[in-house]
Parts: structure tokens; C-alpha cells; sequence
């Protein structure tokens, strides 16, 4: 029988985790640079009886009937998606942006070819070709890097690498990569070896669809992204391409992927979008990179040293060792989650570390942004930062600094 009662009667199991959730969301600085706070319309979307419907298909040709409000509801998402980025075509279904990626690959792939991807070590990302990612264990990668001294990309190289290896597909887009990505480039040395050009723009996608980042879109062939980081709509992934490439695509994230997709999802991307069309959406995409340099600048002041000299984008890469040889990206994550600032150890390049300890944080400005925090309070943020990996963790230092961290909470709360 269905219940009418609310979480907190249905299944009080859940229910205290719910709670404590929306706590520390509330009571903790989020810097993350992949995580931001959805607004209020899009959980709303997220909590809709979309979630009750089938919907295998795409718009007008469903294989369930009732999908009239389905179909709807995926060309509103559709059409806004196509106006935010100017793509020629987009599929707003797959789950996930490892789902985005992977149906790229269906569509352009078979097992054994090869593909050009940065290396996870020097911030791409698993579904670009990691050893026991499925694109590792199916297709053969060749990766490359940053450079060692400017830690960016370094294109006589990666040309270097495409005409050696004569890759199916170059793929571009990180998620630790502080720079702008100059991908007219990387669009111009896959076409030079006859390669398709996929950008997974997951972390700048807000940026990209401002015109804060220079966009892929006119040049690569598809474009993926996660909905849930810059572009602060609900959790999940679609893929844009070329119009030689829509049917094949299509095919290939329904049946090829997936099945039935998530309507209530695809509700919520469609209502993220409509916000991020608002004009205020540029503003807030302003400030989380007039916030990063801020943040970065205000650690370079204390003695961290900044991956690359600093950032272009959302995010930087703190290299712990100068300040604080002896202190890992793991201790450091674990002593600042402690005082109510979250973050993620993450490898710089070149680490000498592995990746459970690595020597690096990464540091992030999106959701800090959307709590309404601004320059000088990145500089607050990063002595609080310094004044915890100073105290190596010592209670009386994290308990102090989560007092302040709380205070500031307070007074932007979510
Ligand atoms: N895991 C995400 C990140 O944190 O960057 C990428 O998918």
C-alpha cells in the first residue's frame, strides 16, 4: 500500500541522515571543485512523479504510451541546452558524464583503437582512459601530460604524440587542470591526423556556456559535460555533437547504453538551464573566478604554492610540499574536514606521492560562490586553510577555526 506519510514516518532509518546532510551542507565551506548547491527549483524538479514514468525513446518516438508530458518535458531540456552552448544537436539522457563519454565512444569507437587523453595523474579523468576504466580495458591509450616546468599543455607535444600514434580520438577536458584549454588547438591537431575531437567540458561547463572559456563547440565533434558542477543543475551528464554525428549518437545512448531515462532528471537539467540562461548566471560565473584568483593569490601570499602560478578557471591545485613537506593531501583533507572545510586530496603532477596520500589539495570556488561569499572571504578561507595545516591538526587550532567557519556559514546560509 503507498503511504502518504512523510521520510521522517515512512522510514526514520533514512531519515536522521537526511537531516544531518542538510547540516553539514549548511555548516561546512564546500570546496570542492566539482560539487555546488542546487537551487531550490531544481530539487523540486528532482522530486517529481518524472521519476514514476518510462520514457525509453526519444521525443514523439517513445516505446511506452503516456509519454506526451515526457516529451515535453526532454525538448524544453533539449532546446535550452542547444541555445546555452549553440551546439548542432544534444542528448540530454545519459546518466552520468562518464555515460555522456561513453556513448561518444559507441558512436566513433571499436575495441582495440586508440585514443589520445590527459593523463589522470596530471588531471584528466577516469572515463578518459584509465587503466581499469572500461575506455582502459577496451581501447588502447596513450595519454599525455603537462609540462614539466610551465605544468600546462605543451601542443608541440601533444602533435607530437597524435602523428605517432595516429589516434581514433583525441580527447580534451580534466578535472584538475587550472588553465584554459585552448581546444581550436586540440580541434586542429585532431583533424591534421584525421581524429575526432571529444571535449568534456564537466568542470568549465558554466564558464563555456557564459563565454568565460572559449567553447569547443564550434570546432570538436562532440562536446560532454556533467550538469551538476559549474553549471549547478541536477547530477548527470549529456552529450553534444555535430549533426553528422545526432542519429549515430542517439542510437547509441538509447539502446546502446542505457534504457529508460531518468525524466525527473531531465526536468531538473531542463530547469538548471533556464537559470543558467538568466543573465544573472553570468554574474555568479564572474565571481567564482574573480573568487579563485583570489583564493589562489591569498595561499600564494602565505607561502603554497599554486600548480601553474595560479588559475584561469575554478579551481586550483595546491602543492602542499614547499609550505609543509611532511603534511600529505590526505592529512590535509581529513585536518580541514575536521575544522568544516571541505576538500579533496589530489595529485599534482608529478607526484611522488601515491594517490591515496598524494602532495596535493585541490581547491575549488563554485559553491562557496553560490553561498554568496566573495573576495575577502577567500582570503579569511585561506588563512583559515593555513592556520589548520600549520597546527598539523592540533585540536585547539581546528576547533577554533571551525568556530569562525561556522560564523561564516551563519551569515550565508544556504
Ligand atoms: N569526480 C569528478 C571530480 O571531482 O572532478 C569528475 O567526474
Amino acid at each position: 500500500m503507498r503511504s502518504h506519510e512523510t521520510i521522517s514516518v515512512v522510514d526514520p532509518e533514512i531519515w536522521p541522515h537526511m537531516q544531518a546532510e542538510v547540516r553539514r551542507q549548511q555548516e561546512t565551506l564546500e570546496l570542492i571543485a566539482s560539487e555546488n548547491h542546487v537551487s531550490h527549483a531544481v530539487l523540486e524538479a528532482l522530486g517529481t512523479v518524472f521519476t514514476n514514468k518510462y520514457a525509453e525513446g526519444y521525443p514523439g518516438k517513445r516505446y511506452y504510451g503516456g509519454c506526451a508530458n515526457m516529451d515535453a518535458v526532454e525538448d524544453l531540456a533539449r532546446n535550452r541546452a542547444k541555445q546555452l552552448f549553440k551546439c548542432d544537436h544534444v542528448n540530454v539522457q545519459p546518466h552520468s558524464g562518464s555515460q555522456a563519454n561513453q556513448a561518444v565512444y559507441l558512436s566513433v569507437l571499436q575495441p582495440g583503437d586508440t585514443i589520445l587523453s590527459l593523463d589522470l595523474a596530471h588531471g584528466g579523468h577516469l572515463s578518459h582512459g584509465m587503466k581499469i576504466n572500461m575506455t582502459g580495458l577496451l581501447y588502447s591509450v596513450v595519454h599525455y601530460g603537462v609540462d614539466r616546468k610551465t605544468e600546462r599543455f605543451d601542443f608541440d607535444e601533444i602533435a607530437r604524440l597524435a602523428r605517432e600514434h595516429k589516434p581514433r580520438l583525441i580527447i580534451t577536458g580534466a578535472s584538475a587542470y587550472p588553465r584554459l584549454i585552448d581546444f581550436t588547438r586540440f580541434s586542429e591537431i585532431a583533424a591534421e591526423v584525421g581524429a575526432i575531437h571529444m571535449a568534456d567540458i564537466a568542470h568549465i561547463a558554466g564558464m563555456v556556456a557564459v563565454g568565460l572559456h572559449p567553447s569547443p563547440v564550434p570546432t570538436a565533434g562532440f562536446v560532454t559535460t556533467t550538469t551538476h558542477k559549474t553549471l549547478r543543475g541536477p547530477r548527470g551528464g549529456m552529450t553534444m555533437c555535430k549533426e553528422e554525428f545526432a542519429k549515430k549518437l542517439d542510437s547509441r545512448v538509447f539502446p546502446g547504453l542505457q534504457g529508460g531515462p531518468l525524466m525527473h532528471c531531465i526536468a531538473a537539467k531542463a530547469v538548471a538551464f533556464a537559470e543558467a540562461l538568466k543573465p544573472e548566471f553570468r554574474a555568479y560565473q564572474e565571481q567564482i573566478l574573480r573568487n579563485a584568483k583570489a583564493l589562489a593569490e591569498a595561499l600564494m601570499s602565505k607561502g603554497f604554492r599554486i600548480v601553474s602560478g595560479g588559475t584561469d578557471n575554478h579551481l586550483m591545485l595546491v602543492d602542499l610540499r614547499p609550505a609543509y613537506p611532511n603534511v600529505t593531501g590526505a592529512a590535509a583533507e581529513k585536518w580541514l574536514e575536521s575544522a568544516g572545510i571541505i576538500t579533496n586530496k589530489n595529485m599534482i603532477p608529478f607526484d611522488e606521492r601515491k594517490p591515496v596520500e598524494t602532495s596535493g589539495l585541490r581547491l575549488g570556488t563554485p559553491a562557496l560562490t553560490t553561498r554568496g561569499l566573495k573576495e575577502d572571504h577567500m582570503r579569511t578561507i585561506a588563512s583559515l586553510i593555513d592556520r589548520v595545516l600549520k597546527g598539523e591538526g592540533e585540536a585547539k587550532a581546528v576547533e577554533a577555526v571551525r568556530g569562525e567557519v561556522l560564523a561564516m556559514c551563519r551569515e550565508y546560509p544556504l
